[in-house]
């Protein structure tokens, strides 16, 4: 390592006995995470999801270039416009574009092109990717792994709101240009994800299919 402009980390270190109870803990916390598809439409904590959103951009990024930007959307005639032009792609995607082999996949979950829950949810947070910033002189910077940065990013963002006690739906209507347009964002951002949040109503299921789960042995090896 070259020597470069650096401050000591002040790790926080646990005794070894206490680090599998933590582990377990964690683990126990977000198993029991699951997305949901039926929103009350209770509002929810501003201050909450900000503090959420402090977690998702202490994430680590490409060159510490933190790609993104992030949109609460709680306006609920600009959530509508939202949900009419997702509901646009979407009824393209279920009867057009996409194929059997793909709507096959998603037969155990049930979706469709009815997206009522924008409009039910309180909350969406649309996350966009930078795939290059602006320097001061409006010269282009390229981005360096910009969408692994915004899904490592999001991945802490789930795990913060669901941690924090409110639940969310990765919605990806595929294309997402609508979300540019609607949020006013530059040409240097694409939408990456629309996360829906809020509170599960109170019939609020998952689907068995969410509940299946890989054996370990199968998704990790040892070498
Ligand atoms: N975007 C569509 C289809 C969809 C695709 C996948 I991959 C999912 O895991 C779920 C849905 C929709 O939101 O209905």
């Amino acid at each position: 390592m070259k020597p470069v402009d650096a401050v000591p980390y002040e790790f926080v270190a646990f005794p070894e006995a206490e680090m599998q109870a933590r582990a377990q803990a964690f683990y126990a916390m977000l198993k029991t995470r699951h997305s949901i598809r039926d929103f009350a439409d209770r509002p929810v904590p501003l201050d909450v999801l900000e503090t959420c959103v402090k977690t998702a951009v202490s994430a680590p990024s490409g060159a510490n270039q933190q790609p993104w930007h992030f949109v609460i959307v709680t306006d609920a005639s600009v959530k509508h416009q939202i949900r009419l032009a997702a509901e646009a792609e979407e009824r393209a995607f279920y009867n057009e574009r996409a194929s059997q082999a793909w709507l096959d996949a998603l037969a155990p979950l049930g979706t469709d092109a009815d997206k009522s829950f924008i409009d039910r949810a309180p909350c969406l947070i649309v996350i966009f990717a930078q795939s290059y910033g602006m320097g001061e002189d409006g010269e282009r910077i390229k981005h360096y792994y910009a969408q692994e940065s915004v899904g490592i990013a999001t991945g802490f963002l789930i795990a913060a709101l669901h941690h924090a006690g409110l639940a969310c739906l990765t919605h990806t209507p595929s294309p997402m240009n609508f979300l540019s347009e609607i949020l006013n964002r530059p040409p240097n951002e694409r939408a990456f994800i629309n996360l829906v949040v809020g509170y599960p109503a109170e019939h609020a299921t998952v689907p068995t299919h969410a509940l299946y789960e890989k054996h370990l042995h199968d998704v990790m090896s040892h070498r």
